[in-house]
């Protein structure tokens, strides 16, 4: 009897709908969830892990929270998709508008690729340019504008980081290493009044946690703000994780476009992009910025993110989930340190990654100079452990409010075990 994985095999590419879940950042064969549970994933052969990748970020409360699936089997009952709108899209869309500064007008679409994807493209029909920059190792989807790594030297013209990307688009897309204040500056002098948008993620998470250096976002949003390009905050992943209202209230970001995701689904198919009023109402029906979806806002996935945020939003949950986090982040390094292993922890609430290396890295380049064997090896030895972390030392680990103390007590214990055989 062929197993789920090699059934996976024969009929999806790579065994898997989306790339990082094949394993492919450190080998070995996937395991297939069976059910999730707070903290706790369970695999097909009853084997349970404490789960960090928790769906790569949705699941700020844990697996199967019952507020949150309660809220799904009600609105299920009710039908799955109408066509029409509801009350559930405007409720979140008032939740969202009401939470995170800035945001006038807000449009829900159903990943974060075409989130950030409709805000560069509202971008460049308010300024008129083609000219788009971020950062390297900033991830803000599959669209092909935005899956474009560094060029070769000053240039900063994209190339493609995908097959299929048409070079000619590629290099519509300047890369700039993050943190690097010298290289926007240097870039705005030479492409500013072509630049439609910079787009950035206020915390980096796609390339580990990473966050922001002191001054560094106010320097590009002011630099943008000079050439007359838009400010578009990618919150993703760090929004309603690293505070209510995102890194956009937690750090009095001004953003002209901003785009959310992951959490405010709470584990089904939700994302959204918005900003000033101004800006949104070129969006279709209004202007002529066009962007449709037969899904999106739908009913149940808004009942879903609807759920978690009204748990979110009861006081104290931020500061657990900071002190969850910090107390991984301190035991971790503590524990790699007692068997002379090199590892900083760099984290935010919510978001944590453990670097074998001697310092937090700066920006992508860092990362990659990082011991990438040794993470692999760290990951094998967690999950035979019974601990699932993110397998790739580019993915940023998710502590949920669920990770409670018996959690991190376990999760320490397993790594006291695999930094002794590092
Ligand atoms: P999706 O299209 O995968 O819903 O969102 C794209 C996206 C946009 N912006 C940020 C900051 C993101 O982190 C993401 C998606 N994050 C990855 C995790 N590193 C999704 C995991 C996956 O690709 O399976």
């Amino acid at each position: 009897m062929a197993s789920v994985w090699e059934r996976a095999l024969k009929v999806l590419p790579g065994g898997v709908n989306s790339p990082v879940r094949s394993f492919r950042g450190v080998g070995g064969q996937p395991f297939i969830a069976e059910r999730g549970e707070g903290p706790y994933l369970y695999d097909e052969d009853g084997r349970r892990y404490i789960d960090y990748v928790m769906s790569y970020g949705p699941l700020i409360l844990g697996h199967a929270h019952p507020t949150v699936v309660a809220a799904v089997q009600d609105a299920a009952g009710r039908g799955l998709s109408f066509g029409t709108p509801t009350r559930a899209e405007v409720e979140m869309a008032e939740r969202l508008t009401g939470a995170v500064p800035g945001l006038e007008l807000v449009r829900m679409v159903n990943s974060g690729t075409e989130a950030t994807m409709t805000a560069l493209r509202v971008a460049r029909a308010v300024t008129g340019r083609a000219r788009v920059l971020k950062f390297e190792g900033c991830y803000h989807g599959h669209h092909d504008t935005l899956l474009i790594k560094a060029g070769s030297g000053a240039a900063t013209l994209g190339v493609p980081d995908s097959e299929g990307v048409p070079t000619a688009l590629a290099a519509l897309t300047l890369t700039v290493p993050y943190n690097d204040a010298e290289a926007v500056a240097a870039c705005f002098r030479t492409f500013g009044q072509e630049i439609a948008a910079v787009i950035f993620e206020p915390v980096a998470g796609n390339m580990g946690t990473v966050p922001a250096e002191p001054g560094f976002l106010e320097t590009v949003a002011r630099a943008a703000r000079a050439a007359g390009a838009l400010v578009v905050v990618d919150e993703v992943m760090t929004g309603f994780r690293v505070a209510w209202g995102g890194a956009t209230r937690l750090y009095a970001l001004e953003p002209d476009l901003v785009c959310l995701g992951k959490v405010i689904g709470a584990g089904m198919p939700v994302a959204a992009y918005g900003g000033r009023r101004p800006y949104m109402e070129r969006v279709a029906p209004l202007g002529g910025v066009y962007q449709a979806g037969t899904l999106s806002g739908n009913p149940l996935a808004m009942a879903a993110g609807l759920a978690q945020l009204e748990v979110l939003s009861q006081p104290g949950q931020y500061q657990r989930l900071a002190a969850v986090t910090e107390a991984l982040a301190v035991g971790l390094e503590e524990r790699a340190r007692r068997h002379g292993v090199e590892a900083v922890a760099s984290w935010r609430p919510g978001m944590l990654t453990l670097f074998f290396r001697a310092t937090p890295p700066k920006n992508f380049a860092e990362v990659a100079a990082s011991d990438l064997s040794r993470f692999r090896r760290f990951f094998h030895g967690m999950r035979e452990a019974g601990v699932f972390w993110p397998p790739s030392p580019f993915e940023t680990a998710f502590p949920s409010l669920a990770h409670d103390a018996t959690a991190v007590e376990q999760t320490l214990a397993a790594a006291d075990q695999v930094f002794r055989a590092l």
